[in-house]
């Protein structure tokens, strides 16, 4: 990509409403920013209360008539032509995806795009060859029952997306939605609007009928969020982000009693035994620390290390932090690309801020990063290592959500539990030990939804995912995905 020209050709996002492009009625647009520079380089149109009826009622008409016709064959055959148009037009989702993130095309062309279509494809494979279940029952007059169950779709749903993984975590939704038989309106985050629209055009190239998937732009509170998230024609509510939006998100769902998967924010541990294989526990946590530059809600923030490895694991890291090339998302071999925004970037400085006066000694980093050429106006920050935080230091134990961890000793495989699950929150850990058993019994001891032993962001899409405590409520993924994208209806039939 040629970010000089993108910079100078200013786009437009319109919203995609029952098949094709509008613009807002009111005329209101806003800035999209590329973190990579700090420059505008689009405007979105942002929607307001006609715009996500409109939204809402073309979802409604496309379940009431083409879309709820289709048998599940035709649907999910659907669903995988837009999985092979996404892959057809690889090229125009990864630039899109890197100029509204900033982050390294390395990560976006193995993680982001891959996964975009990938979650069309598995779900279409799941919903192909689920089965309900069926129960023969007695009765006093010895004729006895059957009962079977159904599951159908659940309605038009609304799905609120964050900026981090754009496609991968607004497909992660959309897939299942859709082949559970559901019809969807989209709200992306502010911050990244450019592959939902995209998506737009793949659903019309893979002849998906008008109304099935709508996108309107705009913000949380008092914006098309808000609005979606309220409206009565919604039956429920599919979440990723923050943990405090997801607690409005719930109340507004409470009207109507309408059903909600969230999945929150974490505040992830790592747990490395003196026995773990260092090579690997070294570079499983530096990827989990400093991935999409710490913008990953299931990366570590607070990294546990054996005492008699302590100095040797700390100095490692810090010697690779400090290898890591900062930069833009096309420069060769960048592995730190910038955060998502100047307000982001100002957020995770105030923690580097504070973690100095909550005592922390810094090992490396702490403050902003020095970039110069294009990259010059973009939100850089230093990959920052503490160490000598207290478990009770707002450091570890609120999300900062950038490129920054704190490490401390542990003695014991009891305190180190107990510390791991000293935090309201509750997504992920990871364990870094060679010892089998210990695994199995640290790993079922923590309290998180995901936990991964010498391993990191391991994803296999058939798996339960999503966050105990205050990270989530409900699980998706797999089979899983449908106990929210679907109404489970038991028949009970008397013989
Ligand atoms: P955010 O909560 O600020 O925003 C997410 C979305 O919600 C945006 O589209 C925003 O416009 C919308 N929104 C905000 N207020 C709203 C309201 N009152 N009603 C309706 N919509 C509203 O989150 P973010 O900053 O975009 O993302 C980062 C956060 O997401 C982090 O906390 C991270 O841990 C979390 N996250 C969690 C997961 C997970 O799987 N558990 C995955 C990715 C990100
Ligand atoms: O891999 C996934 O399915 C997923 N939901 C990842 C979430 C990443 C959070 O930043």
């Amino acid at each position: 990509m040629n970010e000089a020209r993108l910079m100078s050709e200013l786009q437009e996002f319109l919203h995609f409403i029952d098949g094709s492009y509008r613009p807002s009625v009111s005329g209101k647009t806003f800035p999209v920013v590329a973190p990579a520079t700090g420059e505008i380089y689009a405007v979105a149109h942002e929607g307001g209360e006609v715009e996500v009826n409109a939204a809402v009622s073309a979802a409604r008409s496309a379940l009431n008539d083409t879309w709820g016709a289709l048998s599940i064959a035709d649907r999910t055959e659907l669903i995988s032509s837009v999985a092979d148009e996404i892959n057809a037009r690889f090229d125009d989702f990864l630039e899109a995806e890197i100029i509204d993130t900033g982050k390294p095309k390395s990560l976006a062309s193995h993680i982001d795009i891959p996964r975009g279509a990938a979650n069309f494809k598995m779900f279409a494979d799941t919903i192909r060859t689920i089965s309900g279940e069926a129960f023969e029952t007695s009765t006093p007059d010895g004729a006895g029952a059957i009962n079977y169950s159904v599951r159908k779709p659940r309605g038009v749903i609304a799905v609120i997306c964050p900026w981090n993984f754009p496609l991968l975590l607004m497909t992660w939704k959309v897939g299942p939605a859709l082949a559970c038989g559901n019809t969807v309106v989209v709200k992306p985050s502010e911050e990244t609007p450019a592959t939902a629209t995209l998506l737009g055009e793949v659903m019309n190239k893979a002849g998906m009928p008008k109304g099935v998937y709508n996108v309107v732009h705009g913000f949380g509170p008092d914006s098309a969020g808000e609005f979606l998230t309220s409206h009565p024609g919604v039956d429920g509510i599919t979440f990723t982000g923050e943990t405090r939006t997801g607690e409005a998100i719930m109340k507004a769902a409470g009207t109507g009693v309408r059903p909600v998967s969230l999945e929150l924010g974490g505040k992830n541990s790592a747990i490395v035994f003196a026995d773990a294989n260092l090579d690997k526990a070294i570079e499983g946590t530096m990827r989990s620390v400093f991935a999409n530059c710490g913008q990953v809600c299931l990366g570590t923030e607070r990294v546990y290390i054996e005492r008699p490895i302590f100095d040797e694991f700390v100095k490692r890291l810090k010697e690779s932090a400090e290898a890591l090339k900062i930069g833009g998302p096309c420069e060769e071999e960048v592995s730190l690309g910038p955060l998502i925004s100047a307000e982001h970037r100002e957020k995770v400085l105030s923690y580097y801020a504070l973690a100095r006066e909550e005592g922390a000694t810094v090992l490396t980093g702490g403050g902003k990063a020095a970039t110069s050429g294009l990259s010059r106006g973009g939100f850089y920050v230093e990959p920052t290592i503490w160490t000598g935080l207290s478990d009770e230091s707002r450091v570890m134990r609120e999300e900062i959500f950038g490129p920054c961890c704190a490490v401390t000793p542990f003695d014991s495989e009891e305190e180190v539990i107990a510390r791991a699950n000293n935090t309201k929150y509750g997504l992920t850990a990871s364990v870094w030990t060679d010892n089998v058993t210990r695994a199995h019994r640290v790993a079922r001891r923590l309290e998180v939804g995901v936990c991964w032993v010498n391993s990191w962001f391991l994803r296999d899409l058939r798996t339960a995912f999503g966050g105990a405590k205050a990270s989530g409520v409900g699980r998706e993924g797999g089979v899983h995905s449908l106990e929210f994208y679907t109404e489970l209806e038991n028949i009970c039939v008397k013989l």
